[in-house]
């Protein structure tokens, strides 16, 4: 038997499927407002000739209804996001950080994790009453505020939310498009965990999934709740079925292909992979990077993600980046060691970001250097 056109060249199929995927899911409301803002922001650094980052920070959701009250969720606090971007700007970079809503924040994240809460960090004046900051807090608050309040003078940072794996995948292709302009200088840090599958839009019920089978729906087509399915019609991909539901997602089209050959052709481009089995991770990230040919892949683990993290390109083989031993643990924890055992349970005393990111620029500079026939100072 002759082999199918697909099976020549399963790339062809993959493209199909994401424009499909753009045809039959969508475009969220507010995108286009969205668009225009980073367009605007992208022309300004452009003609400053300054390097421009995308950073994606957080978990996609999976809304299971389309007037959504249960939804699936992807696990990222948007601490490597919000964490890396600031190293970003340090180094001179313009960022457009593409976060899940309500995540963490570059700057202001110092101060809103629940174990971060800012009215820890003030206090009452002797004085006067006033509410000031405290002054075991002063020097490294006010490090962050002039960070913070540079950023915001010099427009180098744009803060652009999403919720959902639809809006999160609409607004990577219209972004990557109009960081087009920027070739070389543009750089892509996908470290958001965006959810693998999903409910399409035709296959979304519109109503809240009623439990109690009194209220159960019987139609189809995401109008109604109930499992439906006849005539060779799929079902709703969350319904009831007496007292139980059923959710059968589809997967969501391999969009880092496009990315890198379509949308961001000449950009650098660095995807994250998670692992929880130890042993998966390096030859999941190796995979990555030879399925997707892009320039980096950055392996972590889940209990060791702020410890360690691997570095995979084609350049540079495999490198692991390490907190270095005696700077693993804060003294706070009391609990100073080299071993990651517990790991989940402390915090670095350095942030790893703070040596994934310049790596990260040092490879940057040498892709623009080659871009432009030249060789990194
Ligand atoms: O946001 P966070 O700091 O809690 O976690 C970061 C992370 C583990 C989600 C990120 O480093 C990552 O690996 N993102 C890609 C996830 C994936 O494999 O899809």
């Amino acid at each position: 038997m002759a082999p199918s056109h697909t099976q020549f060249n399963g790339s062809v199929q993959k493209d199909a499927e994401m424009q499909d995927y753009f045809t039959t899911n969508p475009q969220p409301p507010n995108l286009d407002r969205q668009i225009t803002l980073a367009r605007t922001f992208i022309n300004h650094h452009a003609t400053a000739h300054r390097r421009v980052a995308l950073i994606t920070s957080g978990g996609t959701t999976v809304p299971l209804e389309n007037q959504t009250v249960r939804f699936i969720d992807n696990f990222s606090a948007g601490t490597r996001g919000a964490t890396s971007a600031e190293y970003f700007l340090e180094a001179g970079y313009a960022v457009i950080f593409l976060h899940r809503q309500f995540s963490l924040l570059p700057y202001s994240r110092h101060y809103s994790h629940s174990t971060n809460c800012f009215l820890d960090f003030m206090t009452h004046s002797p004085v006067d009453g006033a509410v000031v900051v405290d002054s075991e807090y002063q020097t490294q608050m006010s490090g962050v505020l002039s960070r913070y309040r540079q950023a915001k003078k010099e427009n180098t940072l744009l803060l652009l939310p999403f919720v959902t794996v639809n809006e999160y995948l609409w607004l990577l292709r219209g972004l990557a498009m109009q960081m087009q302009p920027l070739g070389a200088k543009g750089l892509f840090y996908l470290a958001a965990a965006v959810s693998d599958f999903f409910v399409p839009a035709e296959r979304m019920v519109e109503h809240k999934i009623q439990s109690s089978e009194d209220f159960h729906q019987k139609s189809t087509n995401g109008n109604g709740n109930g499992a439906g399915g006849g005539d060779g019609e799929r079902a709703p991909a969350a319904h009831m079925e007496n007292t139980r539901l059923i959710i059968d997602l589809d997967p969501v089209p391999k969009f880092l292909k496009l990315l890198v050959d379509g949308w961001a052709p000449q950009s650098m481009i660095i995807s994250f992979k998670l692992e929880t089995d130890p042993s998966l991770l390096a030859n999941k990230a190796r995979g990555a990077l030879e399925k997707y040919s892009h320039h980096l892949v950055i392996g972590n683990k889940l209990n060791t993600r702020k410890w360690e993290v691997l570095f995979v390109s084609v350049e540079g083989g495999e490198k692991w980046i390490r907190v270095p031993a005696g700077r693993r643990t804060k003294s706070m924890s009391g609990a100073v060691g080299d071993g990651l055992e517990d790991v989940e349970l402390r915090e670095p005393a350095v942030e790893i970001e703070s040596l994934i990111v310049p790596e990260v620029a040092g490879m940057h500079a040498e892709l623009i250097a080659k871009s432009e026939g030249r060789k990194v100072q």
